[in-house]
Formats: structure tokens, sequence, C-alpha cells
């Protein structure tokens, strides 16, 4: 602790110059906003040289300082988390109005999350975060030691694991602190595309799905190209006849079967798919396939 607030004998130096309670609560409480994170040892360090020195002001002035003091004093402190501009929590201390996870899908860009409080005398300062996150995922700006030195921190990223994690954030401010907040992000797991029922096999149906997207023609032309559809499809993709083969494009998302994300399904691509449908267990064809690092598509076989 005295590395982070510095010796206690700085404050019982700083508590010698003070004669006046009111001033004292002041000058420490800007000694600790500069000195930061573990607050909440200053806070106990301030009520035992409160209780020391008989400066009962000070203990006072803390516990008004405080968020959760303010919290029921006022009922407006909200902690509000949003993904993209999707609202997941709204809550006050009283009343928990929205409360959903953070969602997301290993290997696909997180629709970002943010999160901050509104409704206190100021922003926060910063926040202690604990906790987990998905792997992949990143807190900007990045955290030091677990504090993160903005009003509006920001979760980025792209998951490479599946589960369900809970990220507390604690707000540091001048008008005191938050509780710990949970954030919880349910991450599942990546199918393939081709996968419409999303049971981690491929059925026939599911296969010749994705031939029909190989066959996609442009003219006479066999293309294979494909875009992103704007309505619902089994696959979220259609086949596009308007694009020439030659035509350079950029999706938005790539078809699990385009392993070179040119926007077309190439006969080596088809294959691969084929692979994934021919998997067997013994004599049985099962179609099973699971994630897999460092191959073409990101998946394989899984007998
Ligand atoms: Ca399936
Ligand atoms: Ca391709």
């Amino acid at each position: 602790m005295n590395s982070i607030l510095g010796s206690g004998f700085e404050f019982r130096l700083l508590i010698g110059r003070c004669r006046d309670g009111l001033h004292f609560s002041a000058l420490l409480l800007v000694a600790l906003l500069q000195r930061s994170p573990a607050l909440e040892g200053v806070t106990r360090m301030g009520e035992r040289i409160a209780i020391n020195r008989g400066v009962e002001v000070l203990r006072s002035g803390f516990a008004l300082a405080s968020l959760g003091a303010v919290q029921s004093l006022a009922g407006a402190t909200t902690f509000i988390a949003k993904q993209g501009s999707t609202p997941i929590i709204d809550a006050t201390p009283q009343q928990t109005r929205l409360r959903n996870p953070a969602t997301g899908t290993v290997g696909v860009a997180l629709n970002p999350v943010a999160f901050t409080y509104t409704g206190t005398p100021s922003a926060p300062q910063y926040w202690v975060i604990t906790g987990a996150l998905p792997q992949g995922l990143t807190i900007s700006p990045l955290p030091n030691s677990g504090v993160v030195s903005s009003p509006y921190p920001v979760i980025t990223g792209t998951p490479i694991e599946s589960g369900s994690f809970t990220l507390f954030a604690q707000a540091y401010g001048i008008g005191g602190r938050g509780i710990p907040e949970p954030i919880v992000f349910a991450v599942v797991a990546n199918v393939h595309s081709a996968d419409s029922d999303k049971n981690f096999k491929i059925s026939l149906l599911e296969l010749t799905r994705v031939i029909e997207l190989y066959n996609t023609r442009n003219g006479t032309t066999r293309t294979g190209c494909y875009a992103v559809a704007s309505t619902s499809t089994e696959d979220g993709f259609y086949p596009d006849a308007d694009r020439a083969s030659l035509a350079t494009v950029s999706l938005s998302s790539y078809h699990s079967a385009d392993s070179n994300r040119d926007g077309k399904v190439s006969l080596l691509e088809l294959t691969r798919v084929i692979e994934l449908y021919n998997t067997r267990t013994g004599s049985t064809r099962t179609g099973a396939y699971k994630l897999q690092t460092g191959t073409e598509d990101g998946f394989a076989p899984s007998p």
C-alpha cells in the first residue's frame, strides 16, 4: 500500500499541518485522487487517522463522498453499459432495470462494449477492473495494474474462447467510489457457416448449400461468388450472380468455406467442406467437426 499511497508518515505530516478538519478532508481527498488506485485502503487509512486524531469530520466526509451514499441519497447514479448502440445494463442501487450479458462469437469481432456512470456529480476518473474477460478481448485504454484511466472504457477485440466470463468494473471519482459492477460476457463457440443448424455436424443438406454457392454463375461462367444476405437465409449468404469472377470484393463477413476470403467458393474450398462432411466414426459418416486453430478454415474433422 505504501508504494501507491506514499508513506503513512506523509499523511501524518499532512495531518499535522491541518488543524481544520474540513480543510484536511479536502486536502486528503486531493492527495488520494492524485495517488490513486487503492482508495479503499486509503479510506481505511483515512478512518484510522481520523479515529486516532479524533477528526470525525473527515470520516463523515468520506461517508458522504462515497458513491454509495450519493446513490442512496439521490437515487440518480446509474451504471450504464452498451453493446454497440444497444443498452445491456441499466442499474441503480435501488433498481436494476436491465442487466443482460454482452454477447459474442468465437472468431468474430465483438460488437464493442462501453460502460460508465450517469447521474454522478462528475464523470468517473478511473475504474479498477477485476474478474475475467474472454481471451482475445481487451479494454481500452489498457489497464495499468488493473486501473483504467478513463471515464468511458470500451471493450473490443475478437474472442478466441467460448463460455461465460464476468468482469467487475469499480468506478472511482471525485464523488467517491461505486461498487464493483459485473458485466457478463457470453461467448458462444463458432460454427462453420455451412452448419446451419449449428450442431457441429455437416449434413448432406448443408453440404448441398455450399455446392449451390460454389455453382453460382455469372452468365455462363461458374464464379462461386456469394454475398452477405440482407434478408434471412439458412447461412446468412446468397449466391451472387451479378458479380464477375475477376471482380474483387470486400464482404462484411465471409463464409467459413471461403478460406482465402475472396468472396468466392472455389473447388478446393468446396472439397474441404466435403472433407468435413465425410468425417467418420468407424464406418459411420457423422460429418462432425470441431474448432481447430492453424487450419485453413479454423476447423478440423472431429471423428
Ligand atoms: Ca449441421
Ligand atoms: Ca475463396
